[in-house]
């Protein structure tokens, strides 16, 4: 007689979507992860990648990591040997405090990000390296910091964007820099399929989900500064601007309207590759309105991102396009009316010196100095697949004097590079909250089976850690669920755990939320700053400006990486059916692209810049402009023949603002790869 039940639990990676998922277990193991039929995004069906890799690698006992290793061969070389946890935090410990007590706490460097994006599981940790005073390789560096900024200054808030329900009084959906098609599946598949809005997308690739739009504007990656003006253009000559709106609730109008005269259909069309004609079109589409503005991650990883998203947030500005049902902008949504506290998670309080952080960008030169770094700890994270300067990073992970610790589910290029590798227990083997940051709803993270081995959950191993310190902050111990009570008891949504993780995720509020509604701005106007004294005191233009990239010279073009359909970030590229779905990796180029280069599809080609050299094999497509090299991000470098991925060429360029990733303005020659005989 075997017992059969289900548990409602979410996914929780980095993706839009924030699926609800169904777990059937028999005799408390798990034998089939699902989609929830039941949740309103999920319908009953994960993306691909999640179904193979919760069914594969992320349950595979010969994958994951289970139990505490000790580097026992040369830094990199794979050589480890399995220890007590008793010994793995005592050696570490040890590390630490010699560490504090030779070159102070700074010297502690840790990187994590959203390996899993959990409430306790991601943020948790952070208690401990605030009490410790370490330094904090900011996450946002690598993803999405230059828009966090920009859109703070223009509307004091880069976090309360528009609940994706109000998209069924919306008359326009402009996707911008986005591709939800990869990088947030359910939103393609229902949400934009349903909207009764025409949908425009911008951006240099036709991807699913710009082939399916009413209109595709392909223009060249790094001009969409100059797009928004020339499109803002269109809109004060056609007296789609909204007077009132602006004279009411912005400020610095009369600072950007004189900029807008020379920005006609056709400068914007030679500046950024789109037809004035296009550029009309989707002008008067979305001043029509009601609008909804999305814009994506992609569009900010640029040398000029800030300037871009200042750029594009001003048309809800200057159309009045916020606050009103149908209209809004987005870019990240926060836990706001979700109203549950982060920062209670994270305590940055228990910090007792300065806060110390440095950019990802800087990351490889900082682990590279052994007078600012003595000891790296990685979790949630893997750094050297995801991080720029793949070769300099790798060069520095294996310095003799860098003592490294990795905590992750799997043997990932950066847990090889460690002295210490700590198994993490995966989302499907305890309890948590999850926030999804595109729609409103609150999750549960609902164990489903036992860890692997000795695995602990993030927030365990950093209890454990802080305890081998000698710490005597209670807060360091807090139980995971003394911290669920404490948040969903504060967030006044009247919902307990248990009754949370029945159902698998609620909805905190049945009707659309019309965000901004108020018309009430964070800002220090109160209004939407198109002009901003913060960007000016910080060194930036007052207004945003319509400029665009020039394009590469000598034939160069620009690599784009974003999210493809197979990977999630550097997830899942260990599992072995997701490996066949990849293939070889590619590198996509325009037919005339690769025949000026004498490269026919499947050739090897070799990309080059003053940061590296990778080879991929050719596709060809025009869904790439010309000018745009296409190749996805997230290959575990291991598993590839030349133990790099992508990132191999990417030189840590930082943005305009926020110190961030511009990843997406790399530029590389490509030409065939010669190979001896
Ligand atoms: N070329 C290029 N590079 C990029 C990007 C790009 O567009 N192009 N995008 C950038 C962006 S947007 C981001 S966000 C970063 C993401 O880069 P990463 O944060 O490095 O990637 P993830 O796959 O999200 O997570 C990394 C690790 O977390 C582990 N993990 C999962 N769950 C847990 C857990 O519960 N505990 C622990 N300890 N580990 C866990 C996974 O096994 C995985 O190895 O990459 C950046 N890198
Ligand atoms: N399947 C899958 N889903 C994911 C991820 C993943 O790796 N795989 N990663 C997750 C994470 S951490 C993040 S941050 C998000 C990122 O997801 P998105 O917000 O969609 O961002 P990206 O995938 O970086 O790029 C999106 C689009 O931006 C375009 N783009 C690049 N440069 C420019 C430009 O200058 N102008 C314009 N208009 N467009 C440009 C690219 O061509 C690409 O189509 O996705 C999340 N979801
Ligand atoms: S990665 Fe995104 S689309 Fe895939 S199951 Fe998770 S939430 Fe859903
Ligand atoms: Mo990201």
């Amino acid at each position: 007689m075997t017992d059969k039940d289900i548990i409602r639990t979410t996914c929780t990676r980095d993706c839009y979507d924030s699926c609800g998922i169904v777990v059937v277990r028999q005799d408390g193991k798990i034998r089939k992860v699902m989609g929830d039929p039941d949740h309103p995004i999920t319908r009953g069906a994960l993306c691909g990648k999640c179904a193979i890799a919760y069914n594969g690698a992320w349950r595979d006992p010969a994958a994951r990591l289970s139990r505490p290793l000790r580097r026992s061969g040369p830094k990199g070389s794979g050589a480890f040997e399995p220890i007590s946890w008793d010994a793995a935090l005592a050696e570490i410990a040890a590390r630490l405090e010699a560490t504090i007590d030779s070159h102070g706490a700074a010297a502690v460097i840790h990187a994590h990000y959203t390996g899993t994006c959990s409430l306790i599981a991601g943020s948790f940790p952070e208690r401990f390296f605030n009490r410790l005073g370490a330094t904090e390789v900011d996450p946002d560096t690598v993803c999405n910091n230059a828009g966090h900024v920009a859109l703070n200054y223009v509307y004091g808030s880069s976090t309360s964007g528009f609940d994706p329900r109000t998209a069924a009084d919306s008359r326009c959906v402009m996707v911008w820099g986005a591709n939800p098609s990869a990088s947030a599946p359910h939103a393609h598949r229902h949400w934009l399929k349903e909207t009764p809005a025409k949908v425009i997308v911008v951006d240099p690739v036709r991807h699913p989900t710009a082939a399916a739009a009413d209109l595709h504007l392909q223009n060249r990656p790094g001009s969409d500064a100059a797009l928004a003006f020339a499109m803002m253009h269109v809109l004060l000559r056609d007296d789609l601007v909204d007077g009132d709106f602006i004279a009411a609730h912005t400020t610095g109008w009369e600072e950007l309207e004189p900029l807008l005269s020379d920005c006609t259909p056709d400068w914007g069309a030679a500046a950024s590759g789109v037809p004035a004609a296009q550029i009309v079109e989707a002008a008067r589409l979305y001043g029509a309105g009601p609008s909804l503005l999305w814009l994506g991650q992609g569009l900010q990883r640029q040398p000029r991102g800030g300037n871009v998203m200042r750029a594009c947030a001003l048309l809800p500005a200057v159309t009045g396009n916020i606050g009103k049902p149908g209209a809004g902008i987005y870019y990240l949504n926060g836990s706001g009316p979700r109203n549950i506290d982060g920062t209670y998670v994270s305590a940055p309080a228990l910090r007792q010196g300065p806060a110390s952080s440095i950019s990802h960008m800087d990351l490889a030169d900082t682990l590279a100095d052994p007078a600012r770094a003595r000891v790296f700890f990685c979790w949630n994270m893997n750094v050297a697949a995801s991080g720029p300067r793949q070769a300099d990073l790798r060069a520095a992970l294996a310095r003799e004097d860098l003592f490294t610790v990795v905590a992750d589910l799997f043997m990932t290029d950066s847990a090889e590079l460690a002295d210490i590798v700590l198994p993490a227990a995966s989302f499907l083997e305890f309890d948590d909250l999850m926030v999804p940051y595109f729609h409103l709803r609150l999750s549960a993270q609902v164990k489903a089976e036992a860890a692997p081995g000795e695995a602990l959950p993030n927030q365990e191993i950093f209890r454990r850690l802080a305890r081998a310190m000698g710490y005597e902050e209670k807060a360091l111990y807090e139980s995971d669920r003394e911290i669920l009570d404490k948040v969903l008891a504060e967030s006044g949504l009247g919902i307990t755990f248990e009754a949370l993780a029945e159902r698998g995720s609620i909805d905190p509020w049945p009707e659309p939320l019309i965000t901004f509604a108020d018309l009430a701005f964070p800002t220090p106007s109160g209004c939407i700053e198109i002009a901003s004294a913060r960007a000016e005191t910080d060194g930036l233009p007052r207004v945003p400006q319509p400029w665009a990239d020039p394009e590469p010279a000598g034939g160069r073009l620009r690599l784009l990486s974003p999210a493809g359909p197979w990977l999630m970030n550097d997830s899942y590229g260990n599992d072995r059916t997701i490996q066949d779905k990849l293939g070889p990796a590619t590198v996509t180029l325009h037919p005339e692209d690769a025949a000026a280069r004498g490269l026919a599809a499947g050739e090897i080609a070799l990309l080059s810049n003053e940061t590296g050299r990778l080879e991929l094999q050719v596709a060809l497509s025009d869904e790439v402009p010309r000018g745009v090299a296409l190749s996805h991000k997230g290959r575990w470098p291991k598993a590839e023949g030349a133990r790099a991925n992508v990132n191999l060429l990417n030189p840590g360029v930082k943005t305009d603002m926020g110190e961030s990733s511009s990843v997406h303005g790399i530029e590389v020659e490509v030409a065939a790869a010669r190979h001896g005989p």
